[in-house]
């Protein structure tokens, strides 16, 4: 009896470190960017225009003035450089259809600094929007796998990597790359006040990524913002999470965004009525799964 009992006692332990490991991926010290709104894929293109599609998405601020240098990890105070030059900010949309996740930034920079000589040999150090997505919200970091890094200057190149010591992937096939990102499209624009961009990041199938797609995934939106010199030491990363900052790759770390997301059947054709119906029906069972499991994790804090 008293090897049951501790039998018992010690199952007990081990469940309850796991659920607050589990617990402790979400929710405390993070930000928590609301929920990726669905829509229709024929509302929505990749032009650097912003459909009205993206309206049903809550605006994201990239305003927080984060690393000044990438080197040694110095901190920039939000504000103005030592030059007078403003600090680029910037606002975000996120929507996604059934197979893509879409992402628009307007972005307000008064010196746009270009080194990338060609669209195969962009990156960091030239003004661009950054994307970091982990589909699982498990706060893995395997090379080559996870998380998703994803790039688009304002020249609209771009650039990619999974996982922080994974290879970078530039440009497209059709630029004439040799390690071309296959799940991410971009193009930007020049306007008034900076640039806008678009991104077009293929969701992961459940197969490829060898794990289930969250109901919540951690995300995160960073602008490289250079001023007039270019120099690499004069990059300022704005982040749009007040409570990590650019911290991009401590992915247990970032913000998370709600993602209710439904596999990509392969067909976006019109649907019979009578299968609408059991469409909406479905939809609404997924619903109530989703809102149970959130209040679970909330409840198991
Ligand atoms: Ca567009
Ligand atoms: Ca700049």
């Amino acid at each position: 009896m008293k090897k049951v009992l501790s039998l018992v006692l010690v199952v007990m332990v081990l469940a309850a470190t796991f659920a607050l490991a589990a617990s402790a991926m979400v929710g405390d010290g993070y930000h928590n960017y609301g929920e990726i709104a669905n829509v229709e894929r024929k509302s929505i293109r990749l032009d650097a225009t912003k459909e009205a599609a993206y309206d049903k998405a809550t605006p994201i601020a990239i305003n927080y003035a984060s690393t000044k240098n990438f080197e040694t990890g110095e901190k920039h105070p939000w504000g103005p450089r030592e030059n007078g030059e403003p600090v680029a900010s910037g606002t975000a949309y996120v929507v996604y259809d059934t197979q893509y996740i879409w992402v628009y930034v307007e972005v307000i920079d008064s010196t746009l600094n270009t080194k990338a000589p060609s669209a195969l040999e962009s990156k960091y150090t030239e003004d661009s929007v950054e994307i970091l997505v982990d589909w699982t919200n498990e706060g893995l970091n395997i090379a080559d796998k996870t998380p998703y890094q994803s790039r688009v200057s304002h020249e609209g190149y771009i650039s990619a990597r999974l996982g922080q010591s994974g290879t970078t992937m530039q440009g497209t096939a059709e630029q004439g790359s040799t390690n071309p990102v296959n799940w991410l499209q971009g193009t930007a624009k020049h306007t008034d006040k900076g640039y806008d961009c678009e991104f077009r990041i293929e969701i992961p199938s459940e197969e490829d990524l060898g794990a289930k797609i969250g109901d919540r995934i951690s995300f995160l939106l960073m602008i490289n913002d250079y001023d007039s010199t270019g120099a690499l030491g004069t990059r300022i990363m704005v982040s749009s999470d007040p409570v990590n900052g650019a911290n991009q790759w401590s992915v247990t770390k970032i913000g998370n965004i709600g993602f209710n997301y439904a596999p990509y059947t392969g067909d976006n054709s019109m649907v019979p009525v009578i299968a609408s119906v059991v469409a909406i029906v479905a939809a609404v069972a997924v619903g109530t799964v989703v809102v149970i499991s959130l209040r679970r994790r909330v409840t198991s804090k």
